[in-house]
């Protein structure tokens, strides 16, 4: 039986768990500067530096906006980001939020260099701050006086048509705010940069994107590619916010002007205002459908905070518009977008990254529908969900859907609970007053991986003890790779993935290679490896041919045994070990190593998930009594390693609908800084998740493999969030702020009383 599909224990846990991880702040380096980065504590402010008290001190060096010869950082290359709104890498005479940079500080212990910051005087002279994306959109204060405006980006059609509502008896409105959260990963970044002595350079990066770090950090240094190298080893969490940023970069720059190892590890506190944040996606929508239930029009009006610059962020909305129809066969649907600058931290990708905006929206709307129109919320979702036999299927927001079974993945949901006993209860508390209201939620979604239809490199070696070495260009940083990967060859070779070393984040051993984010590792770079894996057996199978001195066509490959086989013959046959030692005998070993490159469009993962809640309608306290959370990714690599990321998934999701919210006051400094303020919740928080296998396999790539990285987060928010406004209807309530727990649930009942 194949490996692959099987639920194999992680190969990379027992490191963890023991501490035996290697991470870049693990790494001792001899005769390193350390790096302390000065922050702005204003929002918006003039500035002027006074290094030199700094400067003063012995061992000392200091590096301020003037002193860095480096072009200002752009925003991404997507299409329509407003590219005067560059940030600069150190800033000069401005600054645009807490945590810009405006000083560069060096010495040669943590301690001396953080002592050395705090005698950088920094001149402040406060400038107008604007923090709600609603105030930035009236342009009355710019970051960008000579761009004119504080849009950085714009997304879909602002064209309304009129008639769009047309036919339907029921319309509804609603207003989702997906609110900012920290990514919070619990290894923050950390960089480490040596110079060799031939002006190369070689970075320890905690990062999703080796190569491509590699690759910006040699053009910025104008250096070429190849003399950056750079080594990511164990990340502790990325979460899509740990992509390229100037922090690095900097880093960099200061080893190549000072000759020496430069090293930087941010604290907590600066991570939870330097690394980019998530989310912050307002969206008024409004939806309308006959009185029976059938959905025939769906807007929204979307108005992203990029924070103080464009970043990923600013692009998001696309997404959001791109997968605004959900699971449902929505005959016309309209979206527009609009991205903002605002004095806060930027905002980049954060788990989802766009598509979780997408499902909070059209799943709030279905039961902001259902409740306007009296029907059943699950009624509504089955009543418009895309028919099983109509894949592949293009919705009329432009995203074509390779393969999916909605309906079973609701009704797999559905058969966990009894619903009639759970409405039944929900009766009795509502009769009885109780202060513990029930609610119940669900959410039918789907999300996009591989969004931008990329390629990723794999390739298999076979080793001379018949072992393989499977490099890839994909990233780990907690997924499984070291696991599933080596999963996918051995099921095409027949080597166990014990004798497969799995080399990944090292721009030096692995030729090219995207990194992770968007789900797509599996479906791009494990198809990759399989298709080295098949490659490397082809070539196998003629050299065994040879060495057992017949016709290719009289061999044939076991891969569940991993042996070549005669035709006919049964005592004539190579396992890998035997090959490997004859093809490196006779000098031939080196062709058994195949590179592939496995370019694909995307996938669309699916599922439903469901949630009970118990709500104190007297404090606000919500608590999650049951989820279940099904999630379908296609072919099944390993079940162990999907439901972690569900799992993981789930937690994030669940967080965002009932915890996490960054938050600022209204002069922009951050209220939010550490993990006393912000709730940032613990496995003893959140209950335990029902995971339930479902396998609807994509018919784009061989593996049959969508993504699940990012699932769980897309589905569950509003599950929870629909849970939380089903215990609250017979309150009159009908919209409560994310997170809907605590403060905001009591806010909601007040307002409603009232
Ligand atoms: N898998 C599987 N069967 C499938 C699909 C995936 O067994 N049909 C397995 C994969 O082989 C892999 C894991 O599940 O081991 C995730 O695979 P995939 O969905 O392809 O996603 P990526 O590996 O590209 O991971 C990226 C995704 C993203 S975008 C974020 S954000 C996220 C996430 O993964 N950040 C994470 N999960 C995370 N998990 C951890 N521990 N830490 C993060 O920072």
């Amino acid at each position: 039986m194949s490996v692959l599909g099987n639920r194999v224990v992680r190969r990379e846990d027992p490191r963890f768990l023991r501490g035996e991880g290697t991470y870049v702040e693990n790494r001792v380096v001899a005769n390193a500067l350390h790096l302390t980065f000065v922050r702005s504590v204003f929002a918006h402010a003039n500035v002027s530096v006074d290094a030199s008290a700094a400067r003063g001190l012995a061992g000392v060096q200091v590096f301020t906006g003037p002193d860095v010869d480096l072009p200002p950082f752009g925003p991404p290359p997507f299409p329509g980001l407003n590219t005067e709104m560059s940030r600069p890498m150190v800033a000069r005479d401005v600054v645009r939020f807490v945590g810009d940079v405006v000083a560069i500080v060096l010495a040669d212990s943590r301690a001396a260099s953080v002592d050395a910051a705090e005698q950088v005087f920094v001149d402040y002279d406060p400038l107008p701050a604007v923090v709600a994306p609603s105030d930035a959109v009236k342009d009355e204060v710019l970051l960008f006086p000579a761009a004119g405006t504080n849009v950085a980006a714009r997304a879909g059609s602002p064209e309304h048509d009129e008639n769009l509502f047309d036919g339907c008896d029921v319309v509804a409105t609603g207003r989702l705010v997906s609110q900012r959260m920290a990514p919070s990963p619990l290894e923050p970044r950390s960089a480490i940069v040596e110079p060799g002595e031939d002006g190369s350079l070689t970075a320890w990066l905690t990062t999703q994107t080796p190569h491509m770090d590699g690759f910006v950090m040699a053009g910025l240094l104008g250096l070429e590619p190849q003399q950056v190298r750079v080594i990511s080893p164990d990340v502790g969490g990325g979460f899509g916010a740990k992509l390229s940023s100037i922090e690095e970069f900097l880093v960099a720059w200061v080893a190549k002007k000072t000759g020496r190892p430069v090293r930087w590890t941010e604290s907590r506190s600066e991570n939870m205002v330097a690394l980019h944040h998530g989310r912050g996606l307002e969206i008024d929508f409004t939806i309308g459908g006959t009185s029976e239930g059938d959905l025939r029009a769906y807007r929204i009006e979307m108005l992203q905070d990029s924070g103080a610059y464009p970043g990923l962020a600013a692009f998001l909305p696309n997404l959001t518009a791109l997968m605004s129809s959900g699971v449902y066969a929505i005959p016309r649907i309209e979206a527009e977008g609009v991205s903002v600058v605002t004095n806060t931290t930027p905002l980049t990708a954060f788990r989802g990254a766009g598509r979780p905006e997408a499902s909070q929206a059209i799943e709030r709307a279905v039961d902001t529908f259902a409740a306007a129109a009296g029907l059943d919320p699950v009624d509504v979702r089955r009543r418009n969900l895309i028919a099983p036999d109509a894949f592949p299927y293009t919705t009329v927001s432009h995203a074509t859907y390779d393969s999916g079974d909605y309906e079973a993945a609701l009704d797999l949901a559905l058969g966990a609970v009894e619903m009639a006993d759970l409405r039944a209860e929900q009766a009795r508390r509502r009769a009885d007053g109780s202060p513990r209201q029930l609610g119940i939620g669900v959410s039918t979604y789907v999300e996009i991986t591989n969004g931008v239809d990329e390629a990723e490199f794999g390739e298999v070696e076979i080793t001379e003890e018949g072992g393989a070495i499977l490099r890839s260009g994909s990233m780990s940083t907690g997924q499984g790779h070291e696991t599933t990967f080596p999963q996918i060859v051995s099921a095409s070779l027949g080597i166990p993935i014990e004798s497969i070393e799995f080399v990944k984040g090292d721009t030096a051993l692995v030729p090219r290679g995207t990194g992770t984010y968007g789900s797509k590792s599996t479906q791009i770079g494990g198809t990759a490896a399989r298709l080295a894996a098949e490659g490397v057996a082809e070539r196998a199978k003629e050299l065994a041919a040879d060495f057992l001195e017949v016709s290719p066509d009289d061999v044939v490959f076991d891969p569940a045994g991993g042996r070549f086989q005669v035709v006919g013959a049964p005592q004539r046959s190579l396992a890998w070990s035997e090959l490997a030692a004859q093809a490196k005998e006779a000098g031939s070993l080196a062709e058994l190593k195949v590179a592939e490159e496995f370019q694909s469009v995307p996938t669309f993962p699916f599922g439903a998930h469901l949630a009970v809640v118990e709500v104190d309608v007297e404090t606000g306290k919500v608590e999650v009594q049951r989820f279940v959370a099904v999630d379908d990714a296609g072919t099944i690599m390993n079940p162990l390693v999907l439901e972690g990321q569900v799992h993981g998934g789930v937690a994030t999701g669940v967080s965002q609908a009932l915890f996490e919210e960054f938050r600022y006051d209204a002069d922009g400094t951050p209220l939010t800084t550490t993990f006393a303020a912000y709730a940032f919740p613990s496995a003893a928080d959140l209950p335990s998740w029902e995971t339930l296998e479902s396998e609807t396999p994509t018919p784009v790539n061989p593996l049959g493999a969508k993504g699940v990285g990012e699932s769980g987060t897309i589905g569950a928010t509003p599950a929870v969030h629909n849970a939380v406004l089903d215990a609250l209807a017979p309150f009159g309530v009908t919209h409560v702020d994310l997170p809907a727990n605590g403060e905001n649930v009591w806010r909601a009942l007040e307002e409603a009383k009232q």
